[in-house]
């Protein structure tokens, strides 16, 4: 098939998603145009078979205050849709991308699918200056699936959908998110445990909770350290608030990293305490490594995470639970790798390539053959 790609181009998650799965299905044959504002980041720097990016820009007018984004990139698909004879568009995160794909079906009868990843629904979703148009051009849409049920029903409440949605949870390659060597894991013995974790730094991550739950944790182990990857508009924030407690020798803030698998493999144990969640695509990507996970039991993490088996949910925005839910795993060597063992398991079973790809091939065939 011919596919075209509708996603953001940042380090988030939809992105990242949307990207690894039109680099999956193009080793499985299928023809990939990925249309964006930039090159999408997981493929900076990468050029792959089959794989064809296409950037849509917008005129700057002194008229315009707000760029029309929405016809720049509606137009920018029809190009691509004309020129490649595309059979398809998948949208990656709502927000604007399925109004631009309603354009294009209305004046080139192109069939669009659209997958919900969180905020699209959560946060955004309900907002009434996006909602009519928004769920207009859902309703129109060809298919629709949400990367948990969580946000399946969600998706239904908040935007009033009738049509029916689909759950095609995330995924992640399981031979680069791989644990590390059991001889290196084996030399850890009795080094200081490192807390990690990765996002945007979107005030919805709640960052500041994990920094405030160390500051307990180091009162009771004081070796314990935490990596903070990724940038955002919290940085600065929590650069602050880090010096206010404190923990400069104990938090490392390393800005945007590109090898997250090899970060993943150093660390012990991931936290991700957001206050809501699609699906949580770091955790994924941690519990493929082997890590067992913190994180809070809102949105679809706990379709994800089992409390107690491949890590433990907490209450959001409880400093003090999320600390005693760390000292558990640091205190217990054993504890964490089994339950790392676990989470390695949970992946391996539900969350690869090879289990998922195929769930949106399938939605696709269906589309395009009808
Ligand atoms: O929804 C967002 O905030 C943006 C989006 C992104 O681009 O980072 O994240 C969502 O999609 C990811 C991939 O499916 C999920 O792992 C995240 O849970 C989800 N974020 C939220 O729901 C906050």
């Amino acid at each position: 098939m011919k596919i075209g790609f509708v996603c953001f181009p940042t380090v988030g998650g939809s992105g990242i998603l949307a990207t690894r799965l039109g680099v999956e299905l193009s080793k499985r044959g299928h023809e990939i145009h990925l249309i964006s504002y930039e090159r999408p980041f997981a493929v900076r720097g990468k050029d792959q078979e089959n794989v064809s990016v296409h950037l849509v820009s917008v005129p700057e007018y002194p008229l315009f205050k707000y760029p029309p984004y929405t016809v720049s990139l509606a137009s920018g698909i029809l190009q691509v849709s004309q020129e490649f004879d595309l059979d398809l568009i998948n949208v990656h995160y709502a927000i604007p991308h399925s109004v631009s794909a309603f354009l294009v079906k209305t004046v080139a009868r192109v069939p669009y699918f659209v997958t919900f990843h969180g905020s699209d629904v959560t946060i955004l979703g309900k907002d009434s200056s996006f909602l009519p148009i928004n769920a207009m051009s859902l309703e129109n849409a060809d298919g629709l699936t949400a990367v948990s049920e969580y946000l399946r029903e969600q998706a239904r409440e908040t935007l009033g959908l009738k049509k029916d949605i689909s759950v095609i949870p995330n995924f992640v390659n399981s031979d680069v998110f791989s644990p590390a060597e059991p001889d290196v894991v084996q030399g850890r013995k009795g080094r200081q445990v490192v807390i990690v974790h990765i996002s945007n730094f979107r005030p919805v991550k709640r960052i500041e909770v994990l920094v405030e739950a160390m500051s307990f944790v180091v009162q009771v182990a004081e070796g314990t350290r935490l990596v903070l990857v990724g940038e955002g508009s919290e940085r600065q924030r929590i650069e602050l608030l880090v010096k206010r407690l404190g923990l400069q020798k104990k938090v490392l803030m390393t800005g945007f990293r590109s090898d997250i698998p090899e970060l993943l493999r150093c660390s012990d144990v991931l936290v991700l305490c957001s206050d809501i969640e699609g699906a949580g695509l770091t955790l994924l990507e941690a519990m493929s490594c082997g890590l067992p996970v913190v994180a809070t039991r809102v949105g679809g993490i706990p379709e994800i995470v089992e409390d107690g088996k491949n890590g433990f949910l907490v209450t959001p925005r409880s400093p003090e639970e999320l600390a005693d839910r760390i000292l558990r795993l640091n205190s217990d060597r054993e504890l964490r790798l089994k339950m790392g063992e676990e989470a390695r398991r949970t992946v391996l079973e539900h969350f690869t390539v090879d289990k998922v790809v195929p769930m949106y091939e399938e939605a696709y065939r269906r589309i395009v053959s009808d």
